[in-house]
């Protein structure tokens, strides 16, 4: 057993989040990387409107003037001191440490060392990284770059921590070298939202507001997402929306404490009292039962309205939907045990929901992961939406889909062109603002990145954030894809596993994050909920070579190009860039002026706005989804992949999952008792994870068993540790998302 494994604790899980505990450890967070003056600082500048925009995840702030002093989380918190720590990786550190002997370290270790300092470089054959100057390193991109027999031979990897500045500055970079292939976190994530939202309401990105979920809602469903860990702001608009007696069901196959019971640290009663009961239902659905689920609560509205009770918004229907009469003809023909089976609920569990939505005016839809990251993820999505639009619940105050996403400017990078096939419009502005043609043909995303590494096809990885080789799945097939270039090169705050997998030669750009002032100006972001605003660093540089993302990504271009469009003034000034975008991106004229105005703007939804729908039909659409789901074969489980409470994807800040119990370690896979009887093992056992897929099988070792409330079938391991599992061919359809919630896995006891 390994060493981690024998420190591994497991309690009872807990029953509700946040609280005295969430602020406790937050403040030892950090105090211990950052120390009192530089804790200060930052957390009491979070996400105020003259202060930065939290790093965490990407739920909105309220309104300027209605924050509060304390605006952020305690995973804010971590996330704040994870970036600002006062440890460093120099040139002493990798003068101590050979590239193999740090790849043998956890992700935990690797980035728990520090910020990087300076411009790293690992030539061909070396065992070190040894430093270079920005110049040396802007003209080895450069160089390889523009000598590239196909521009198509790039990929152009972005995480979503991208700012709106930096990103637009790399897809320029991108398009004026000629390729569009640009995958990012978002192909991970929430592209199976894009996919289905714009099928069906014209438009990618979620319709509602804060003020809708807080003010509005009378009933909230929240599908396939863990607030309390991944979105802790969340849980205020909730209390708020719950204190004015909007009810809540939570659809999910672990009890999250998230979603049971909120302790709002923010508020003395919080801290001491019961705290405020937030689920009012909790349909506990199998994993990937979702599309089932909501089919038949739209089979079981529908028979009620043909029953005679009137349920359904026919003047919402009539008036701004299409397609209804054939979905409904499908919804007729659904088979109840057919649904039962595929969901896991009862007829009657069914039922009882659709009773709360028939008694509610507006509807909110929240979902994130639990929903994207399955092989049906955007029929299951579409399927929402049938859900929604049955009683005209969009376009309203309190009514629409709200996708959480993840990364804090994630949605801002779509904004701004991160997309391996941005429309038509979008390249016809950019061809007109810069006068160059940028290519037409798409790109490949995150999955067809890889496989086009593996082939052999790429020669330059270029990374700006992110951890490329530990978030993407088939960690196996990624790490031979990166090691097939000639050139790696990342720019990143902290060492990971992507600058310790690399291409033939490798470089590390390390750049200023959003806690630092940029002397090059302040940048901006835009939230899942569509407002655009600025982020000011308020902390000094680490390190007097750091430098902003956005200025490194413009002296690259002016390394390859020259001055042809004007790179340099980019590079000096982001006002520059802003006015650029101004011209480009729809919603954003007037950029600069108007993200000078306290908490900045907010960008046209038409369907929320006027309840326009930029479809073919121009109406939103309904849509037929047979009922599907993944089922492991007898012996076998189906795997779903996610995040402790401890970690911000790929970046774990400790060993623990509090809410869930789990302490001192991450091996570790949930199994319902159920199964556990049934395959014959018991808690505590230490097993191998062997996942099955058409090409084989793919294997994590010792992992311990842990006995947890998940319904039988369904079973549970953190990500990147499970990443080994997920086959690159088990994708969601149309999104091309890695199927990583619906992993087909058997458990194998050690030998
Ligand atoms: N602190 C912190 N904050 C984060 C992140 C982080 O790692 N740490 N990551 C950020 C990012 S990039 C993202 S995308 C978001 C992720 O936010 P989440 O989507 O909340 O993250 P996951 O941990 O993947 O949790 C998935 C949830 O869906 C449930 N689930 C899994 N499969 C199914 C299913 O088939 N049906 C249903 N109904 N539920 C299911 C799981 O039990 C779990 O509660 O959070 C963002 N915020
Ligand atoms: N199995 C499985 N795999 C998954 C998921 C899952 O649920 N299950 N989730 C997927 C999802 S939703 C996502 S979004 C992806 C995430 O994929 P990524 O976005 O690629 O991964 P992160 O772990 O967020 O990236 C962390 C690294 O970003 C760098 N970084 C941090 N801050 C900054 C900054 O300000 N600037 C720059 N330039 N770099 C910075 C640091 O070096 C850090 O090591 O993973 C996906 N992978
Ligand atoms: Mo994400």
């Amino acid at each position: 057993m390994t060493a981690e494994g024998k420190k591994l604790r497991i309690e009872e899980p807990e029953d509700y989040a946040v609280g005295v505990p969430g602020v406790a450890v937050a403040m030892r967070y950090a105090m211990a990387e950052m120390g009192p003056v530089r804790s200060a600082r930052t957390l009491l500048t979070l996400n105020q409107t003259t202060g930065f925009d939290c790093p965490s995840c990407a739920w909105g702030d309220p309104a300027a003037g209605h924050r509060k002093m304390a605006e952020f989380c305690e995973n804010g918190a971590k996330a704040v001191a994870w970036e600002a720590t006062r440890k460093r990786v120099d040139r002493a550190f990798f003068a101590k440490h050979s590239v193999e002997e740090l790849n043998q370290q956890s992700d935990y270790w690797l980035e728990s060392n520090g910020r990087l300092t300076e411009p790293m470089y690992l030539a061909p054959g070396a065992t070190h990284y040894a430093p270079i100057s920005w110049d040396e390193a802007y003209k080895k991109i450069a160089s390889k770059l523009t000598s590239l027999s196909d521009p198509d031979r790039a990929v152009f990897y972005t995480s979503g921590r991208a700012s709106n500045e930096a990103a637009f500055a790399y897809q320029l970079l991108a398009r004026r070298l000629g390729t569009n292939n640009m995958p990012d976190c978002s192909n991970m994530c929430h592209e199976s939202s894009g996919a289905a939202l714009t099928e069906t309401i014209g438009i990618g990105k979620g319709t509602v507001t804060l003020e809708d979920i807080s003010d509005h809602a009378d009933l909230i469903v929240i599908v396939g997402q863990n607030p309390g860990t991944n979105h802790p702001r969340m849980l205020s608009g909730l209390e708020e929306a719950k204190q004015r007696g909007a009810k809540i069901v939570a659809v999910n196959p672990l009890p999250e404490a998230g979603l049971m019971r909120f302790k709002n640290p923010q508020k003395p009663k919080g801290v001491v009292g019961g705290g405020t009961k937030l689920a009012d239902r909790f349909l506990q659905v199998r994993l990937n039962g979702d599309l089932a689920l909501f089919a038949g609560v739209n089979k079981e509205l529908l028979e009620r309205e043909e029953n005679g009770q009137s349920v359904l918004d026919k003047g919402f229907i009539e008036e701004f939907s299409a397609g209804f009469d054939e979905a409904a003809a499908a919804w007729r023909a659904l088979d109840w045990a057919e649904i039962e089976t595929h969901s896991g609920l009862s007829r009657a569990e069914i039922a009882a929901f659709a009773d709360d939505v028939v008694a509610s005016k507006a509807v909110t839809v929240c979902w994130a992961m639990g929903l994207t990251q399955h092989k049906n993820a955007v029929p299951t999505i579409r399927e929402v939406m049938n859900f929604l639009l049955l009683r005209g619940n969009i376009g309203r105050p309190g009514a629409g889909p709200c996708p959480v996403r993840g990364h804090s400017n994630v949605q801002g990078d779509r904004t701004m062109g991160i997309w391996e096939k941005m429309p038509e419009e979008f390249l016809d502005a950019l061809h007109k603002e810069f006068s160059f043609a940028p290519p037409r043909e798409h790109g490949w995303d995150a999955v067809n990145s890889i496989r086009a590494m593996r082939e052999g096809k790429v020669d330059v990885f270029l990374g700006l954030g992110g951890n490329f080789a530990s978030a993407t799945p088939d960690t196996g097939a990624t790490w031979d894809g990166l090691r097939k270039c000639e050139l790696t090169a990342h720019i990143s705050t902290k060492l990971n596993r992507s600058h310790l997998v690399h291409g033939t030669e490798a470089l590390i750009l390390p750049c200023l994050g959003r806690t630092e002032r940029d002397p090059n100006g302040f940048v901006t972001v835009e939230d899942s909920m569509s407002v655009v605003h600025g982020s000011h660093g308020k902390l000094a540089p680490g390190s007097p070579h750091q430098r902003g993302e956005t200025d490194i990504i413009c002296r690259l271009g002016l390394a390859m190009f020259g001055e042809d469009i004007g790179w340099g003034e980019m590079a000096a000034d982001y006002s520059v860039v802003r006015d650029h975008i101004a011209a480009v991106v729809p919603g954003f004229s007037d950029f600069n002026a108007r993200v000078a105005e306290p908490g900045g703007f907010t960008l046209p939804r038409p369907p929320h706005d006027t309840r326009e729908f930029a479809t073919a039909s121009k109406r939103a659409n309904f849509s037929i989804n047979p009922v599907t789901s993944v089922v492991a074969p007898e012996g076998h489980l189906l795997l779903q992949t996610l995040r402790s409470h401890d970690q911000f994807n790929t970046t774990v800040y400790g060993l623990n999952d509090r809410y869930r119990g789990v302490h001192h370690g991450r091996r570790v896979v949930l199994v319902s008792e159920a199964d556990l009887s049934s395959l014959g093992f018991a808690d505590g056992d230490i097993v191998d994870l062997v996942s099955v897929w058409a090409d084989g099988e793919r294997r994590a070792p010792e992992f311990r068993i842990v006995k947890y409330p998940t319904p039988p079938g369904s079973a549970a391991a953190y990500f990147p540790e499970a990443n080994v599992l997920v086959p690159l061919d088990s994708v969601a359809d149309v999104s091309n998302t890695p199927a990583s919630k619906s992993v087909v896995i058997r458990l194998e006891r050690q030998k």
